[in-house]
């Protein structure tokens, strides 16, 4: 993950080393220089051996004055590529590698600050560039509630525990309830299905089939019925059978369209979900981060799944979302079997970016 970060990373890394060998040779030689006037000094007896060093060095003050001064000027040149310019001039291709591995503007922004508030004005000898790189990306991923404990929490007031889907087409929302039924049961909770994409051609049937596999109620009407009362059904059927979650998967739709937008709104009233999950694509990039802030403007998710994380070579979504939206990532889908959702760990993404 993270293309080409981690070749920038060792080639600033040995730009820094080169300088330090500079650096450490200079220092060396005027250490040399120094022992040698030394012994000369030592050594000087007579007052001819001294105007013969004297001829020899004609200005030593002068020449270590000098030396000095040039000692200070390449410090300073040196301390320069911890400038505001150098920065910037680094940044740009930093940036570039970021925005190419699908982290949006925002995100890469207060990466940029975190940076800048930490690199400039250091001494470029302790400059630890993967690593304070690493920080900044932490500072932006929030660890994820512990969403077992949040729904057994919950129960203890009131049940059934209701998970809205919400998200554009095809983005893995029907696979993911079935992920997530199967998570629960594995845990020990009862989980009911409900059919709430009542618009796409074969969206009840493919439901039903998970259903069928996985051994739970499914809740279906018929297709072009209102989905908010097949939500609604659903938590009936749920509290008369003490069924601990409902799952109500929705049709896609597009972020943009407004009346489908207002639909999803309705849902979420009508049906007052406890939790309520955008459900993005990893490797759409930004599409995924304005999807993510449209629908959390729409109905205020409550956090993320992210699908398609086994096909994605970048790695930036999880940092833009994130970032855009101040909501958890709660699980990434990593393939396409029932166990193939991971609860998403930030340290785990972190190391995965080679950081
Ligand atoms: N590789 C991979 N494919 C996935 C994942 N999640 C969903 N899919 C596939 O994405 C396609 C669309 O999924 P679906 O659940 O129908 O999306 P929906 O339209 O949002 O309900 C299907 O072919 C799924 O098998 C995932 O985590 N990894
Ligand atoms: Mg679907």
């Amino acid at each position: 993950m993270f293309k080409g970060l981690k070749e920038k990373l060792k080639s600033w890394i040995k730009k820094s080393e080169e300088s330090k060998e500079i650096l450490d040779k200079s220092v060396k030689i005027e250490k040399k220089k120094e022992v040698k006037l030394k012994k000369v000094r030592k050594e000087e007896k007579t007052k001819e051996i001294k105007e013969e060093l004297l001829e020899e060095f004609p200005i030593k003050e002068e020449i270590k004055k000098e030396s000095i001064k040039e000692k200070k000027s390449f410090f300073q040149s040196f301390k320069k590529t911890l400038s505001q310019d150098k920065f910037e001039e680094l940044w740009g291709e930093l940036e570039l590698i970021l925005i190419q591995n699908n982290v949006a503007l925002k995100a890469a922004e207060s990466i940029k600050n975190s940076l800048e508030e930490n690199l400039i004005g250091k001494d470029s000898k302790n400059l630890d560039l993967s690593n304070e790189l690493k920080k900044a990306i932490e500072n932006i991923l929030i660890n994820p509630p512990n969403f077992l404990k949040e729904i057994k929490d919950s129960l203890d007031k009131k049940s059934p525990f209701v998970i809205l889907f919400a998200g554009i087409n095809g983005s893995g929302k029907t696979t993911t309830i079935a992920k997530v039924a199967n998570y629960l049961k594995k845990n020990k909770f009862s989980v009911c299905l409900a059919a709430a994409d009542t618009f796409r051609a074969a969206s009840i049937e493919q439901i039903g089939q998970h259903a069928d596999n996985l051994k739970v109620p499914l809740i279906k009407k018929d297709y072009g019925s209102d989905p908010a009362s097949v939500g609604f059904d659903a938590i009936n059927y749920a509290k008369k059978n003490k069924i601990d979650v409902v799952l109500i998967d929705t049709a896609g739709r597009m972020q943009n369209k407004d009346s489908l937008m207002k639909e999803i709104e309705k849902i979420a009233r009508v049906n007052k979900p406890d939790m309520k999950i955008f459900l993005g694509e990893s490797i759409t990039g930004n599409d995924a981060t304005e999807q993510a802030k449209s629908f959390d403007e729409a109905i205020n998710i409550t956090g993320i799944i992210l699908s398609k994380a086994d096909i994605d070579e970048k790695g930036g979504t999880a940092i833009s979302v994130s970032s855009v939206t101040g909501k958890p990532i709660l699980f990434l889908g990593t393939g396409q079997e029932y166990d193939d959702l991971e609860v998403f760990d930030k340290d785990k993404l972190i190391k995965k970016l080679g950081l």
